[in-house]
C-alpha cells in the first residue's frame, strides 16, 4: 500500500495544528513547512498543545523562497499539499500591505508552480477565505456569489484564489480552494477578536485584568470549530474532481453576542467590563459575514458540528487553565 504524505505550509498555525493531528490519526505522513525565527523557544507551542509535535516532520524553508519550497517537495514527495501559510491578520494588512501581497497572494502562486514542476499530481488545497466576499453582494453567500475585497489581505487572497482556479484550467492539477468563514478554536491567535474575548474573560474573572478594549461590536461573523473546518479540507482532496466549496455554519453572530455569551459564562456581565477604543476599527470594515455551505453538505458530506456555545464555553475553558498555570499562547 502506498503511504499518503502530506506537506502543510502554516503547520505552526492554528489550522494547521489542527490538521496535522487529524492527518496522523489518519496515518499519514505530514511534513510541514516552518520559518526560522528568533523566538525558537515559541516554535511549534501548537503542535505541542495538540499533542502532535514529535509525529511531523519539520522543514527549514519560507513561502516567499521558492527555492526552499522546491527543495522541500523534492525530498518529501508528497500525495498532498495543503497551502494555509498566510500573513493571516486582516488588520495588520493595511500596516503591512506589500508584505501581504507577497506571502498571502503571490507567494501561493510559489506553493502553485513549485507543486507543478516536482508533484504535479499531488493534490493541492489553496485556504481560501469569506473575506473576499467583503462587501457582500448577496445577503448569504455562496460559491457562486461575486467577491468584493476590502483590505489588502482579501484582495491578496482573491489573487491566490483565482490562481489555484487558474492552475486547475490550465493545467489539469487536482488543485480545490475552500472558502472557509471566521473558525475559531483554543489554538486562535491572540490577536483576533474571538481569543482576545475568551483571553480578557478568562483574566478579568481570575482578577489579573479589569477591562477589555474593542473595536466595532456590530461587525457579524459565521464562526464554526477550526476542528471542523480542516476536516473540510482533507474531504476536498479526497474528491475525484477538484473544486471550490464554501465551509460556513450558516448562522451569523455580532462581536457584541459572542462577549456576551463569553462573560456569561463566567457569570459576568460584558457592560462592566467593555470600553470601546477606535484604534480596533478598521480603515474598511466588512459589516456582516453569513456562509451558504450547502455545497458542501451536498458533495463532502461536510457539516458544522460545533455550535457557538460550545465554541465558547471551549475556548474560555482552555483560557483559565492556560491563565491559572501562567501558560501563555
Ligand atoms: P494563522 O495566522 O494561525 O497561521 C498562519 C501560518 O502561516 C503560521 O504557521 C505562520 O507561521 C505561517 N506563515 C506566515 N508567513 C509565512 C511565510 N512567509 N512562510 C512560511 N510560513 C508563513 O492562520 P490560521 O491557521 O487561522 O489560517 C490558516 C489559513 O487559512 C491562512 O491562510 C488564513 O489566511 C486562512 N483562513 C483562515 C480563516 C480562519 O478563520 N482562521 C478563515 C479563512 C481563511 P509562524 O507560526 O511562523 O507565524
Ligand atoms: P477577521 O477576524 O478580520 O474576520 O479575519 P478578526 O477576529 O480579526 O475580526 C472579526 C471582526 O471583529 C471586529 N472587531 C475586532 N477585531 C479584532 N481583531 N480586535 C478587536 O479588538 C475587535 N473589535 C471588533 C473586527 O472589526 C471584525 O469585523 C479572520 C482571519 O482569520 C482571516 O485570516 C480570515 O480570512 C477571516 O477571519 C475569515
Amino acid at each position: 500500500m502506498t503511504e499518503n504524505i502530506a506537506f502543510l505550509t502554516g503547520i505552526t498555525g492554528q489550522d494547521g495544528a489542527y490538521l496535522a493531528k487529524f492527518l496522523v490519526d489518519k496515518g499519514y505522513a505530514v511534513h510541514g513547512l516552518l520559518r526560522r525565527s528568533a523566538s525558537a523557544d515559541v516554535i511549534a507551542t501548537r503542535l505541542k498543545w495538540i499533542g502532535v509535535y514529535d509525529k511531523v516532520t519539520l522543514h527549514d524553508g519560507n513561502l516567499t523562497d521558492i527555492s526552499s519550497l522546491i527543495r522541500i517537495l523534492s525530498d518529501v514527495r508528497p500525495s498532498e499539499v495543503y497551502n494555509l501559510a498566510a500573513q493571516s491578520f486582516v488588520k495588520s494588512s493595511w500596516q503591512q500591505p506589500l508584505l501581504t501581497g507577497h506571502v498571502t497572494g503571490l507567494a501561493a502562486a510559489n506553493m502553485l508552480e513549485a507543486v507543478r514542476i516536482i508533484c504535479p499530481e499531488a493534490r493541492f488545497y489553496q485556504a481560501s477565505s469569506s473575506e473576499m466576499y467583503g462587501l457582500i453582494q448577496e445577503p448569504v453567500q455562496s460559491e457562486t456569489t461575486p467577491f468584493y475585497p476590502r483590505s489588502p489581505y482579501a484582495a491578496a487572497k482573491l489573487y491566490a484564489h483565482w490562481m489555484t482556479v487558474n492552475y486547475r484550467e490550465s493545467f489539469g492539477m487536482h488543485a480545490s480552494s475552500g472558502i472557509l468563514f471566521n473558525h475559531e478554536s483554543p489554538l486562535r491567535g491572540i490577536e483576533f477578536v474571538t481569543r482576545k474575548i475568551t483571553a480578557a474573560v478568562a483574566q478579568i474573572k481570575l482578577g489579573k485584568q479589569k477591562t477589555l478594549s474593542l473595536g466595532n461590536l456590530d461587525a457579524k461573523r459565521d464562526w464554526g470549530h477550526a476542528r471542523d473546518y480542516t476536516k473540510a479540507m482533507w474531504l476536498m482532496l479526497q474528491q475525484d474532481v477538484p473544486d471550490d466549496y464554501v465551509i460556513a455554519t450558516g448562522r451569523t453572530t455580532s462581536v457584541r453576542e459572542f462577549c456576551s455569551l463569553a462573560f456569561s459564562h463566567v457569570g459576568l456581565n460584558m457592560d462592566d467590563h467593555v470600553v470601546i477604543d477606535p484604534k480596533y476599527l478598521r480603515a474598511a470594515e466588512v459589516d456582516v459575514l453569513h456562509g451558504d455551505a450547502s455545497k458542501a453538505h451536498a458533495r463532502l458530506g461536510w457539516k458544522s458540528e460545533t455550535t457557538l456555545e460550545q465554541l465558547v464555553t471551549e475556548m474560555v475553558e482552555a483560557d483559565l487553565t492556560r491563565f491559572k498555570l501562567h501558560e501563555h499562547l
